[in-house]
């Protein structure tokens, strides 16, 4: 079973039913709108993320309530968010009290919560290669943070000096999201070209032996015949990469096929592409300008 945490925020007791704690542009919390969509879950409605009257702590059956936390505005970075999520990032999902850290971790409670219909293929040879690529694009997603902040957000993605002290005196040394290092070296233009383009190489081996999947034997899913997590979690990495302008289409047509598929989905439509209309258009805007000047991801994309 997937962990539990049990956090010291005071408000995770008091919640009822489903509570999604997420940021709608980005792929982590994506990956979760999407599987709850995918598993007939429908929004009900959307309160301040720290709102603890009663009538914004149940969420009815088949619904859940959205508790927006503004990368934008850093509400992430702040004490009371790491009061519940002590790594400061989205997401975190609260079932009846208890709390579910880590994307794939969640992604994973769902499952087990209601496995109907399956995200996890019947076929054990599909099974794996699922394991595979969820392994593998856990891992892409540092290459995703990377390439995503250089490419996409660029000036924006920087962080003032006070939230910057304030992840140094919140952050735990253990935490895996490592944000201070990246963000003390992201803020001071610290991280050379090179690093930035190893991560894209990085990204484009792992679509590539995706791309040479598809081609073998025509698939419609990542692992075969169904959508199961694998494509859950590529599928919100790919958005965020093809916003910031990245030529799918051109260099890996198989898989931008596959993104077509996906984005076709009711549940993506409704769990990810609706409620992130705005974001979207943002990077979009901001990637067609580069791409008009010669610059941006499609220069640099692999050939
Ligand atoms: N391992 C975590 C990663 C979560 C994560 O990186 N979340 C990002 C958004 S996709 C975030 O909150 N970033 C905050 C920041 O970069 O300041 C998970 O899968 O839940």
């Amino acid at each position: 079973m997937p962990m539990i945490d049990t956090p010291e925020s005071a408000l995770v007791p008091k919640l009822r039913g489903l509570h999604l704690f997420g940021f709608d542009g980005a792929p982590c919390s994506q990956r979760v709108s999407f599987t709850l969509a995918e598993k007939g879950f429908r929004r009900a409605r959307s309160v301040r993320w720290n709102d603890d009257s009663a009538a914004a702590c149940a969420a009815p059956p088949g619904t859940y309530v959205f508790r927006p936390v503004s990368l934008v505005r850093k509400e992430h970075l702040t004490a009371e968010y790491a009061a519940l999520q002590p790594n400061m990032v989205v997401p975190v999902l609260v079932h009846d009290g208890r709390a579910v850290i880590e994307s794939m971790d969640i992604v994973d409670y769902l499952e087990h919560l209601v496995p109907d219909p399956p995200l996890v293929p019947a076929e054990p040879a599909a099974a794996a290669l699922m394991n595979e690529l969820l392994e593998l694009g856990k891992t892409l997603h540092v290459s995703v943070r990377y390439v995503s902040f250089h490419w996409g957000l660029g000036r924006l993605g920087r962080i003032g000096r006070n939230d910057e002290a304030r992840i140094a005196e919140l952050e735990r040394a253990d935490s895996p999201e490592q944000l201070l290092s990246f963000y003390q070296r992201y803020n001071r233009d610290a991280i050379d070209e090179d690093t930035y383009l190893g991560h894209l190489r990085t990204l484009e081996e792992g679509w590539g032996a995706q791309e040479a999947r598809f081609a073998a034997d025509g698939r419609p899913f990542l692992t075969g015949a169904s959508l199961s997590r694998a494509d859950i979690l590529w599928a919100a990495m790919v958005l965020r990469i093809f916003e910031c302008g990245y030529p799918f289409a051109a260099r890996f047509p198989r898989l931008n096929d596959w993104f077509e598929r996906m984005r076709a989905r009711q549940g993506f439509q409704a769990g990810v592409l609706a409620p992130n209309q705005t974001m979207h258009r943002v990077f979009r805007f901001k990637a067609a300008l580069e791409r008009f000047f010669g610059g941006g991801l499609a220069r640099v994309a692999a050939r």
